[in-house]
């Protein structure tokens, strides 16, 4: 196999086994779903990690049930990254910004009354509708070279382009920075906001390892990447959101670009921390916490307590079938999303409930399976009044809160 950003040799680095796509939520348990393999591989000439095998992308997100939830972490979040982009100039109240991958729009409604215009482009039919319905403008698209030419025509340049946690969502990202470089003009910025790999590796966060998830982006891979395109970082910015995000400020080169000093301290930063023996202990704590956490679950189900996952996250699921958890040992998988309601977890069956419907009948355990969220739901479960049940937190080492 050869790496699709440099196309030298890679090598495997972890295989988790097989999984469905982990957004794939079922309408009934008897639904038949594919599994497909979960391999990630490292290339050694320019840092890329990503997934071996990549699922077509129409299959993956026309039956898509990811909707940004409503949180006052990530509202903070929304809050960070505008004053970052204002305080620098990346922003101003003349920008046109363009979000890729927008979901539902949150980030997009954010920012809007502060710039001049904003759209979307997101490919999920149901939730692009969802968004426009709130006053988001959103083309339902996949963005690419063919798209952004549509988009140009339609809505001239942006001054600004986003794509947070959708840039390693397909598995060509040249395709993608061919749009971004035909819409962009030689002052226009890309802001991607992503998982960083440094924190991924640090936090044993396997999990994060799942079908969408097609590329682990670091700073040693995103510039060989965007050296390719006559494009590099003039900025980065590292958020804790989602275990730990990196933010790229990326333009097209040009000689009186300013660099910021903050790419030079965390590229040294990820040059002594993001090395062998850092991977090597990753894979092994990936199978310390799936042999601990299997334990654990099948020893408290055999001894009579009750077990919801709280989260019917993408992550969740890679844990679950990673694990071998099914409907067997976890009764139900709590998430405030109403898309998910009623559904029925990929492969493990657990049947997706409502907080209220959990807060009515709490279990003995919550594994918790949205940990990014860990303080903001305990926080929700205590408040509504239940003091007994124990959240179970995976990652990054099994512990019981
Ligand atoms: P959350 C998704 O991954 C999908 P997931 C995607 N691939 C991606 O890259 C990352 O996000 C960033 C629920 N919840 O955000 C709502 C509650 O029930 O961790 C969500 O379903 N109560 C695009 O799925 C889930 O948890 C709450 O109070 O791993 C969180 O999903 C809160 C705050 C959330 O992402």
């Amino acid at each position: 196999m050869t790496c699709r950003i440099c196309s030298a040799d890679v090598s495997v680095l972890l295989d988790l086994g097989t999984s469905p796509p982990a957004n794939s939520l079922k309408k009934s348990p008897e639904q038949v779903q594919d599994s497909y393999p979960l391999v990630l591989e490292i290339c050694d000439n320019c840092g890329n990690v990503q997934l071996r095998d990549c699922l077509d992308e129409e299959a993956l997100y026309k039956d898509y049930f990811y909707v940004t939830p409503s949180s006052t972490l990530l509202s903070r979040h929304y809050d960070f990254l505008q004053s970052f982009l204002f305080k620098n100039n990346y922003l101003t109240s003349h920008s046109f910004a363009l979000e890729i991958g927008s979901n539902v729009g949150l980030f997009l409604d954010h920012i809007k009354p502060n710039v001049a215009k904003v759209v979307g482009i997101d490919p999920a039919q149901e939730i692009s509708e969802l968004a426009n319905q709130k006053g988001i403008e959103t083309v339902c698209d996949f963005f690419n070279e063919a798209s952004s030419v549509k988009l140009k025509d339609q809505f001239g340049n942006p001054n600004i382009i986003l794509a947070r946690h959708c840039f390693a969502h397909n598995c060509d990202p040249h395709r993608m920075l061919k749009g971004v470089t035909h819409l962009l003009d030689d002052s226009g910025l890309f802001v991607i906001e992503n998982a960083y790999l440094l924190n991924t590796i640090e936090n044993n966060e396997f999990d994060q390892i799942y079908h969408e998830h097609m590329f682990y982006y670091s700073i040693r891979s995103m510039k060989a990447l965007l050296a390719i395109h006559n494009m590099h970082l003039v900025d980065i910015i590292m958020s804790p959101i989602h275990g730990g995000s990196i933010v790229f400020v990326a333009k097209k080169v040009s000689a009186e670009d300013k660099i910021s000093s903050a790419v030079g301290k965390y590229t040294l930063q990820e040059d002594l921390l993001l090395t062998p023996s850092a991977f090597k202990h990753f894979v092994e704590n990936t199978w310390r916490i799936k042999d601990t956490l299997g334990r654990l679950i099948k020893g408290l189900r055999d001894g009579g307590w009750t077990i919801y996952t709280y989260g019917a996250t993408a992550k969740g699921n890679t844990l679950l079938n990673f694990i071998g958890l099914t409907d067997k040992e976890i009764k139900y998988c709590v998430d405030s999303t109403p898309m998910k309601q009623g559904k029925y977890l990929p492969k493990s069956n657990i049947k997706v409930i409502s907080e209220e419907e959990s807060q009515e009948n709490p279990p003995d355990y919550f594994l918790l399976t949205a940990w990014n969220y860990r303080d903001e739901i305990v926080n929700k479960v205590r408040q509504s009044g239940n003091y007994t049940s124990q959240f179970i937190v995976p990652i990054p080492f099994v512990h019981i809160l």
